[in-house]
């Protein structure tokens, strides 16, 4: 087992790797930048480096700065979090390199599924379902003329080096198709400097739900049921559950053998996810594969019962899985409190948290690195907190949710608080009712 690892990353990720490998018996490093000096995450771990200047560029997405850090404490292996360089190849390789386990994908894998069109071809070869489209990439707009006419309208052209909706264009006819063309590749040139492009069958108003899976480096895989993300904005995830209201045993058992399927077949070592769009007669199709921790994994955690960083850190020293499938007992939903002011286009609201009373009670769970006093700084992104409550009903978990919010107090900024009550008061909401549409319905009433 390591002896020593660095958290390369900051906010409530940070703690929360941190707190597993206390518990492990594993020392820990810190690292921050000149804003996060009063981090909580500097604080908890057992050594902490600066490593740079508040930009990310310069510190958290420093691949030097981060490498002598480890370095100079003599640390064995690197947790990357989540974003930054959790998905990054050569960071990666460099680490595998320099003798440090990544705790995460190996390059190779990072780079299969970092390209959406790769990926997607290699999924197929896997005999993982995927939508119908263009066999890789389309060189030219004769080619995607071609395409659409043969999958027939509506159509979706996608960056392939894309994810996260940029460089994504829906396409209701051919009309509109050179258009479509012309603005999605120039927005992935100026976003990836790579504008290659694929094409799918338009799912209409899909979900999307995605399977966490576990996989050790002797080629055995695990499931651990699926996550509903569907209530997104602008690619944002702002709610999710388990069990999806929309799922059944049966499909369950279907998705969860795909994604185990998916990630043997490439022989995926460490936690990953599999996303999958799913369409109104419960078709689901492969969408992309993320080698990396998600920010929602705590609601898998809380319905299967164990610690998922845990499971990254033992498959990364080698241990094996258990090879069994988990299926939820419980039910668990989390919302992302944001510093954002809901009421003026979910703007970002950095500054001083004057005052900050966490909920608690039984089956609640807070996941932030906030306090009374503390200043969130304006480089990073805006999520503060994640609340996430469990019971043993979805009826029961919405009750419980809205107890949480109400006691939860923070003063000083503007947060996501007022949207999630509001939301858990929406009718289709409160029924599971929803696509990844739902947002852009949602009417927000302004409070007086
Ligand atoms: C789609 C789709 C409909 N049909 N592909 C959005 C992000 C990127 N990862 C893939 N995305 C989509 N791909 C086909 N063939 C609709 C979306 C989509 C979406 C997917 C998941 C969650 C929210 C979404 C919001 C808008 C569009």
């Amino acid at each position: 087992m390591f002896k020593k690892v660095l958290i390369a990353n900051r906010g409530e990720i940070a703690l929360r790797v941190i707190r597993t490998c206390k518990e492990m018996g594993i020392k820990t490093v810190a690292v921050y930048s000149k804003a996060d000096a009063d981090s909580l995450h500097v604080r908890f771990a057992d050594e902490a480096v600066c490593i740079g200047p508040a930009a990310s560029s310069e510190s958290y997405l420093s691949i030097p700065n981060i490498i002598s850090a480890a370095e100079i404490t003599n640390a064995d292996a690197i947790h990357p979090g989540y974003g930054f360089l959790s998905e990054n190849s050569k960071f990666s390789r460099i680490c595998a390199e320099h003798g440090i386990k990544f705790i995460g994908a190996s390059a190779d894998q990072i780079d299969k599924m970092g390209d959406k069109a790769t990926a997607k071809e290699t999924m197929k070869e896997a005999g993982v379902p995927c939508v119908p489209g263009s066999e890789g990439i389309m060189a030219t707009f004769e080619h995607a003329v071609k395409t659409a006419k043969e999958i027939g309208y509506p159509v979706m052209i996608k960056a392939t080096a894309g994810g996260g909706g940029k460089g994504m264009r829906a396409v209701p006819s051919e009309d509109h198709l050179q258009d479509a063309w012309d603005s999605a590749r120039r927005e992935a040139a100026a976003s990836f400097g790579n504008d290659a492009m694929y094409m799918e069958k338009l799912i209409l108003e899909p979900r999307h739900i995605e399977i966490q899976v576990v996989g050790d480096r002797y080629g055995k895989a695990c499931h651990l049921s699926e996550r509903d993300c569907s209530i997104q904005r602008r690619h944002q995830k702002l709610v999710e559950e388990t069990p999806s209201p929309f799922m059944t045993d049966k499909l369950r058992k279907k998705m969860g053998n795909a994604a185990v399927k998916a990630a043997e077949y490439i022989a995926y070592e460490g936690a990953g996810t599999v996303e999958f769009l799913v369409d109104k007669d419960r078709n689901f199709y492969f969408m992309e594969m993320n080698t990396r921790i998600q920010v929602e994994h705590p609601i898998t955690e809380q319905v299967v019962g164990f610690d998922l960083i845990r499971e990254q850190i033992k498959v990364a020293a080698g241990e094996p899985i258990s090879g069994k499938n988990y299926f939820p007992e419980m039910h668990s939903i989390e919302v992302r409190i944001n510093a954002e002011d809901a009421f003026n286009d979910f703007r970002p609201c950095p500054g001083k948290i004057v005052s900050f009373h966490a909920p608690g009670g039984h089956g609640v769970r807070l996941d932030t690195h906030c306090y009374s006093g503390y200043i969130i700084p304006p480089y990073y992104d805006s999520m503060i907190a994640k609340l996430i409550v469990t019971a043993r009903t979805r009826e029961e978990s919405l009750e419980k949710l809205a107890r949480a919010l109400d006691e939860f107090i923070i003063e000083g900024i503007k947060t996501t608080i007022p949207f999630h009550q509001q939301l858990l008061k929406n009718e289709d909401f409160r029924k599971g009712v929803y696509t990844t549409k739902f947002m852009e319905d949602f009417e927000l009433v302004h409070p007086e």
